[in-house]
């Protein structure tokens, strides 16, 4: 039986994650922080077939207790402080663990066990404005606290490989989400509200730029994805896309519509949603992808948006 561990198991990506690792026959370990609320309800279900140990990407020593203890054949780091606009706010706390993460994680995986295999969490917010579709070759320029941090990470995992001969792969993922996306994320945001308006709870939604353009698939095809990058026989960075971008006010008059409402009678623009410098549009090239791990997305802008949709609407039902 393999050996995976996982930070930020308790997250969008990292519970996606776990089901696919458990499914697919892995002993799963996860490294959770401590929080003064539950921070464990994405993974509720795995509840007993997952082991689970205190850590922080801000602290070293908690890295080598759990590599230690999970003596893992597959590391996947996706802990992060993943939201742009706050990393703004918070440059240093992000580049902590974005960052300076990466590295205490790298270090503890060379030090106690350098044949396993890593996988790192980078982004397509490291290219910036990057035109047309972006690849694997596009120079990076990132454009937040954020992409800067991940810049970082990229290309330390990028040195361990060629330095001491690790299998580092960088997965670029472009935006995923899901009935499982932090509500923060402008979709869950949309799809949230959505659940809540039919519902009563709610009647307005205040949002901020609504021309931003992004690549959106569904988060579990995406962590197969990162699964297929450590199975092959050598580390690598690629790029994992659906190659079709869509405006925010797109995915608000879908989701909007699937509920049989009109996005214009209750959205506001509010100023306070606009960032110092955001990026008009991201979409992906992942070809190399394609070719080499075999990966396609298997669920559509449509199907994303009509299944985030449905949850939020029997979930507002349920808490109203
Ligand atoms: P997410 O839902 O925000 O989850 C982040 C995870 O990191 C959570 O488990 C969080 O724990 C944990 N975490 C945060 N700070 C930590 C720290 N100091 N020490 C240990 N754990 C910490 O993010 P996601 O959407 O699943 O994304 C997963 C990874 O992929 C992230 O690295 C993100 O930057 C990257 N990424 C995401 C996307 C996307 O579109 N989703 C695209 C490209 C790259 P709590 O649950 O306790 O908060
Ligand atoms: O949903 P977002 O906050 O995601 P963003 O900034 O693209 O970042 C996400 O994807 C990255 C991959 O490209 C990840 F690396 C990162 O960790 C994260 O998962 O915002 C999407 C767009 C932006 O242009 C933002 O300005 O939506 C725009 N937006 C408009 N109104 C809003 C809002 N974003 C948020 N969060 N909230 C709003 O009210």
């Amino acid at each position: 039986m393999p050996t995976a561990l996982v930070t930020g198991i308790t997250g969008q990506d990292g519970s996606w994650l776990a089901d696919l690792l458990v499914e697919r026959g892995y002993e799963v370990h996860g490294i959770v922080r401590r929080a003064s609320v539950d921070n464990r309800h994405r993974i509720a279900h795995l509840e007993g077939r997952v082991h689970l140990h205190w850590g922080d990407l801000t602290d070293a020593d908690s890295l080598v207790r759990a590599v230690r203890a999970a003596k893992p054949d597959e590391v996947y780091n996706l802990a992060a402080q993943s939201h742009v606009a706050v990393s703004f706010e918070l440059p240093v706390h992000t580049a902590d663990v974005v960052a300076l993460g990466a590295a205490r994680l790298l270090e503890a995986v060379r030090t106690l066990c350098p044949e396993a295999r890593f996988y790192q969490a980078s982004t397509s917010e490291m290219f910036g404005a990057a035109e047309g579709p972006i690849s694997e070759d596009t120079p990076f320029h990132p454009r937040n606290p954020y992409g800067a941090a991940k810049v970082y990470a990229f290309h330390l995992c990028r040195m361990y490989r060629e330095a001491y001969g690790m299998h580092v792969s960088n997965g670029i993922l472009f935006n995923h989400e899901s009935e499982r996306r932090g509500e923060a994320f402008v979709t869950r945001k949309i799809t949230r509200a959505v659940g809540r308006i039919v519902a009563g709870t709610q009647s307005r939604l205040a949002l901020g730029n609504l021309d931003a353009r992004r690549d959106w698939g569904h988060a579990a095809d995406y962590v197969d994805a990162m699964w297929r990058m450590l199975q092959r026989p050598e580390g690598g960075d690629y790029v994992v896309a659906t190659g079709v971008s869509h405006a925010v006010r797109d995915f608000c008059e879908r989701a909007f519509a699937a509920a049989g409402l009109d996005w214009r009678e209750h959205v506001d623009i509010d100023p306070r949603f606009q960032r110092p410098m955001d990026i008009p549009d991201l979409v992906g090239d992942a070809s190399l992808a394609r070719e080499t791990l075999g990966w396609a997305p298997t669920i559509d802008f449509d199907t994303l948006v009509g299944r985030m949709v449905a949850h939020d609407i029997e979930l507002a039902r349920k808490q109203a």
